[in-house]
Order: structure tokens, then sequence, then C-alpha cells
């Protein structure tokens, strides 16, 4: 069975769960809590020097982070990895878009101002730079949205998945979805994809423990 380090709260651990789910697949959580160092333990680092999660354990015990890899990993030879050329290639140009110009911005904003205590202050003369830049991206998705049903041809793939994350709490980093309304509609139409679970579901069968 897989086991994945994750943090309930982390956006990144979440799009590893919801692709667990999504392509029902059991498997085991260890709850890593970033907020207390839980992340940055010798032990933690021996398996994942970046010190983050999600990380992704597979049966035969080799380790995987880096939550567009594992979706990669977990995705091979179903639908939501495309096996046409261009789609795939679609799919791929979008999780490259959430890594470069989404998750930094929207991702960084909702972690420091909704998770990290004091997170505000911390990173004051970042805020305004995360505000232009995530809602130009929420802008460039509104767009494409607005003549496609997702992002990488007419199916959900893990392009879905790895922007759904970020793009349903930006909320909590202070966006406004209001005017962006293909996005909008965007998010009640992935939330109805078969076997979609929100953020706070955890796998019932799992065994969980602290790390
Ligand atoms: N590029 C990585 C980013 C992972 C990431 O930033 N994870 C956050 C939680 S959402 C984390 O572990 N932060 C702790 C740290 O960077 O020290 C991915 O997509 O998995």
């Amino acid at each position: 069975m897989y086991l994945l380090y994750s943090m309930q709260q982390s956006a990144n651990s979440y799009k590893a769960r919801l692709a667990l789910s999504l392509l029902e697949q059991p498997f085991s959580l260890v709850d890593v809590d970033i907020l207390s160092g839980g992340n940055r333990t010798p032990a933690y680092l021996a398996l994942n020097p970046a010190g983050q999660v999600p990380m992704l354990v597979l049966p035969d015990g080799r380790t995987l982070p880096e939550s567009g890899a594992i979706l990669h990993y977990l995705a091979e030879d179903t639908a939501l990895l495309p096996q046409e050329r261009f789609a795939r290639a679609e799919m791929l140009r979008w999780m490259f878009f959430e890594q470069h110009s989404h998750d930094p911005f929207i991702g960084q904003a909702r972690f420091w101002l909704a998770l990290q205590k004091g997170g505000r202050a911390l990173k004051q003369n970042l805020l305004e730079e995360w505000e232009d830049r995530g809602y130009e991206a929420l802008s460039i998705m509104n767009t494409h949205l607005g003549t496609h049903p997702f992002f990488a041809g007419d199916v959900p793939t893990l392009a879905d998945i790895a922007l759904y994350a970020n793009t349903h709490l930006a909320a909590e980093g202070g966006f406004d979805l209001g005017p962006f309304q293909a996005v909008r509609v965007w998010l009640q139409r992935f939330a109805k994809v078969p076997g979609f679970v929100s953020m706070d579901w955890r796998p019932a069968a799992a065994e969980t423990s602290a790390a």
C-alpha cells in the first residue's frame, strides 16, 4: 500500500490525497505538522531533503516528493494522464504554470495569511507582489476556462487537480474569485468528478500516525 506523508491543511498534500481518491488507490497517511517543524526533523530530512510535504512512499519503499511527480506517478495508464501528445503537453503546461505562476503567489499568500501565525507581518513586503501575480494567474485561468471545460482537453486531468488545490482556497489568501466566473464554474464542475473528496477528507481505512 502507498504511504503518504501529508499535512491536512497543505494544498500540495491535498493534491496527492485527491488523486489517490479519484484513482481509488488505498493508502495510509503519516501526518507531518510543518507549522511545528515536523518537516525539519533529521528523520524526515533523511526521507525528503527538501523538508516538504507531500511525499509518497511506494510499496517497495522508494520515496517520491513533489506533488506534480507524485500525481504523474499515480496516474500512469489512467484518464487523468492523457496519452494523446498535445493533450499531455497541455496538461504539463498547466502543471508548470501552477508551480511557477500560481502556487508561489496564491498558495504562498494563503499559507502565510491563513496558516502561519504572524505571517502577514513577516511577509508584508511580499503581499503586493503576491496580490498582483495571483490575480494575473487567475485572469489567465479564467480566459482559458471561458472556452474549455477543463485545463487540458474535455476531461479532467492532473492539471485540474494541481490547480484546484490552491484555487479553491484563494479567498484564504485574500483573493476575490467574484470577477472570475469561468474559474468559479470550473471549481464547481471539478468538484462533481466521481471520486472527488474535499480537503478535510481522510482515508477511512488508513492507519494514521504523527511523524
Ligand atoms: N513544489 C512542491 C512544494 C511543496 C510545498 O511547498 N509544501 C509545503 C506545504 S504546502 C511545505 O512542505 N512547506 C514547508 C517548507 O517548505 O519548509 C510540491 O509541489 O510538492
